[in-house]
């Protein structure tokens, strides 16, 4: 059985053709045009990036390699019993566009086996932290520190560096850094939330299994990880998590410098961390009102207060996005099998009816509708993990999956250094004729 990284080189070579041609050939064929206010309103619509590991279309959403939610999680390879696929098959899926045998999903398991381990040194800089760091400093800083294990960067001192072949240097800091990803994430979270008592790792269950083990959480919550990991782990290459991750790598900054970097944004009030702000405001609400679920006219009321308070509506809206985001509907359908009756379920379902009309009313979000976030938190609420300042971690684990594969193919396809340029406030006025 020919192994991922044999596949992976069959696939740069088969591919690399392809972005030649368009380069000496088609180079000059434009795709997009940039406006003044998408120069000021942070790039938003303007075609300037290249991946092939996902794609986001405004009305259908996701497509991972080609495939939607639904089929990633129907042709997928699973563990015996379970519902939800390897996340190491979907790593193979995002970086060869193959869907993978049961076996090949389980060689990958064993390579993650094999380069799991966390260096002391991550767990002493994690225990020297101030206990109250946020969760995604602690993350950021592991992934960091473990820099000095890069092959790229070793390689590339020692004048070893290839650019034909730096791509697999880039892999392999990718897989051992994405096998390490859910151990040192288990570990902040016993360490900081549960008392330091951190649980060793389980290597005959896969990630997903492994990752509920060592968080000492019960199945299905197996089931959560599995599913949470897929559905968080790329959204096309623009977003601030990915686009970060590729900008760093792009100055052949290697794995550790770049993902960290992803991550550092992914912190954001306006990004990930939005998944921990939705449960935020819906504990908050539900304090006001005593733990009752609210009236529709209740609800309604406290999204208006939020509005008018100047604040988002967390969990709604994306920048490209112009629909349900299939990634709520995805853990919807989890939630309406697993806790139908769960009264923050319940909640949650209620702001879906509530939240887009008045959106649409006040008139400024391009896309009233909820997006990943508006439904992530509420079902590690329900599996026991209520230290939502933790949640971005778990998405961060999840887009490391997607940003980690883009740089591997970044280096395999030669993509240069991002260089766009800026202007000045005086040439747009130029430009518009009012200066
Ligand atoms: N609540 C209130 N106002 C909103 C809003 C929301 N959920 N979504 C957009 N708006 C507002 C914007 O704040 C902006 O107002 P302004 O002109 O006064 O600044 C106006 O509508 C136009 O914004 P729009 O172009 O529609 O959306 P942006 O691309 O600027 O912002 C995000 C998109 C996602 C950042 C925005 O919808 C938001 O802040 N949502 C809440 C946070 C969140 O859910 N983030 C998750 C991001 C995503 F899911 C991911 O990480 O993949």
């Amino acid at each position: 059985m020919s192994t991922l990284k044999d596949v992976l080189a069959k696939k740069i070579d088969e591919h690399r053709p392809r972005t030649v041609k368009l380069l000496k050939e088609h180079g000059d064929v434009k795709i997009s045009d940039v406006t003044i206010s998408q120069a000021i309103g942070g790039m938003r619509g303007v075609k300037s990036l290249v991946t092939d590991i996902s794609y986001l279309d405004p009305y259908e959403g996701i497509r991972f390699r080609g495939y939607t939610i639904p089929e990633v999680m129907e042709k997928l390879p699973k563990p015996e019993g379970k519902d939800y696929p390897y996340v190491e098959g979907f790593f193979y899926l995002l970086l060869t566009g193959d869907i993978p045998t049961k076996e090949q999903a389980e060689e990958v398991v064993e390579e993650f086996r094999k380069r799991s381990q966390i260096p002391q040194y991550v767990i002493d800089i994690l225990r020297t932290m101030p206990r109250d760091s946020h969760p995604m400093t602690m993350f950021s800083s592991a992934i960091l520190a473990m820099q000095r294990e890069s092959v790229f960067a070793r390689n590339y001192k020692e004048g070893k560096f290839n650019k034909f072949t730096c791509w697999e240097d880039m892999y392999e800091d990718a897989m051992n850094l994405m096998a390490k990803l859910p151990h040192i994430g288990a570990y902040i979270y016993r360490m900081k939330y549960k008392g330091d008592t951190p649980i060793e790792p389980d290597f005959s269950l896969d990630l997903g299994g492994n990752f509920a083990h060592m968080m000492g959480i019960e199945p299905p919550y197996d089931e959560v990880a599995r599913m949470y990991f897929i559905l968080h782990s790329d959204h096309e290459s623009g977003n601030v998590s990915a686009h970060t991750t590729h900008l760093v790598a792009s100055a052949l900054s290697d794995a550790y410098y770049s993902l960290s970097a992803g991550i550092d944004g992914l912190a954001g009030p306006l990004h990930g961390l939005a998944n921990q702000e939705v449960l935020g405001w819906i504990q908050n609400f539900m304090d006001q009102l005593g733990g009752e679920v609210p009236t529709k006219e209740q609800l309604q009321k406290a999204v208006w207060d939020t509005l008018n308070s100047g604040q988002v509506i967390p969990g709604y809206g994306h920048a490209v996005l112009r629909k349900t985001d299939p990634r709520y509907t995805s853990q919807r359908e989890y939630c309406q099998k697993h806790l139908p009756d769960y009264p923050l379920f319940k909640l949650v379902s209620m702001l879906y009816d509530v939240v887009p009309d008045i959106l649409r009313e006040q008139g400024k979000a391009k896309n009233p509708w909820p997006n990943v976030d508006a439904h992530s938190g509420v079902i590690q609420w329900y599996y026991g993990l209520v230290e939502y300042d933790f949640y971005t971690v778990l998405f961060g684990i999840g887009r490391a999956l997607g940003v980690l594969a883009n740089i591997t193919w970044d280096r395999a396809l030669g993509y240069p250094i991002e260089r766009p340029k800026s202007v000045t406030t005086d040439m747009l006025e130029e430009a518009a004729g009012i200066k």
